[in-house]
């Protein structure tokens, strides 16, 4: 159940990398996830010594489904703790372009977003350098939680950062994606009807609500 399509990377930092891994995790289109560290230049950065380095989120997506334009309008709606306050680096608003048609679209949108806003975005953009990815407890954050389910799916740490369902189920245990999306991917997930049940249960319990850190 995993899947191989030609994917392009988005890199985005929205404050706390953990709900940001669920919001793109089931989002059409979002193919794999991963949580890690960019936007700075000390090597090696851990989530103990994150130096001059950003929480970002790199996501794997299917261009034919969904457009970089899409993704950053959720990247727009989403910021964990805002895109005018002033936080630390670590939690910076943070665009990283993979090439000039993502730098354009990224300015545009910038623009566009900050013509409807009153105080001034502390988003950068910049072009995307090395990504090292967290440490393995902060992948799939949410679905790590569900430590009976993950043991009964098989989610091992060489699935945290590649699987297509991984990052799926990391979206719809909290509630992201909705009950009928969920139940249109079912049959691609591999699940069965006990895993699917709890999954259903989860989401049911979670849909519209906050994915607060
Ligand atoms: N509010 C969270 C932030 C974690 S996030 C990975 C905490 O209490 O640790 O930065």
């Amino acid at each position: 159940h995993d899947v191989d399509i030609p994917t392009k990377k988005a890199t985005l930092g929205m404050g706390c990398f953990w709900s940001n891994d669920s919001l793109f995790g089931a989002t059409l289109g979002v193919i794999r996830t991963r949580v890690g560290y960019a936007g700075g230049t000390t090597k090696n950065p851990h989530y103990r010594s994150i130096g001059d380095h950003t929480e970002v989120i790199e996501i794997d997506y299917d261009p034919k489904t969904v457009t970089y334009e899409e993704l950053l309008e959720i990247f727009w709606a989403n910021h964990e703790y805002g895109l005018t306050t002033k936080l630390k680096r670590q939690y910076q608003s943070m665009i990283l372009y993979h090439d000039d048609e993502q730098r354009l679209v990224a300015e545009a949108s910038h623009r566009a977003v900050q013509s409807r806003c009153n105080e001034t975005l502390r988003t950068e953009i910049a072009k995307a350098d090395v990504f090292y990815p967290a440490e393995d407890y902060h992948q799939k954050y949410r679905l790590q939680g569900h430590k009976d389910f993950c043991r009964s799916i098989g989610l091992d740490s060489s699935k945290l950062q590649t699987s297509h369902w991984a990052a799926r189920l990391n979206g719809y245990l909290v509630g992201v994606g909705g009950m009928n999306q969920f139940d249109q991917e079912l049959p691609k997930l591999g699940l069965n009807e006990k895993q699917a049940e709890y999954v259903r249960r989860e989401l049911e319990r979670n849909e519209g609500g906050g994915l607060a850190c």
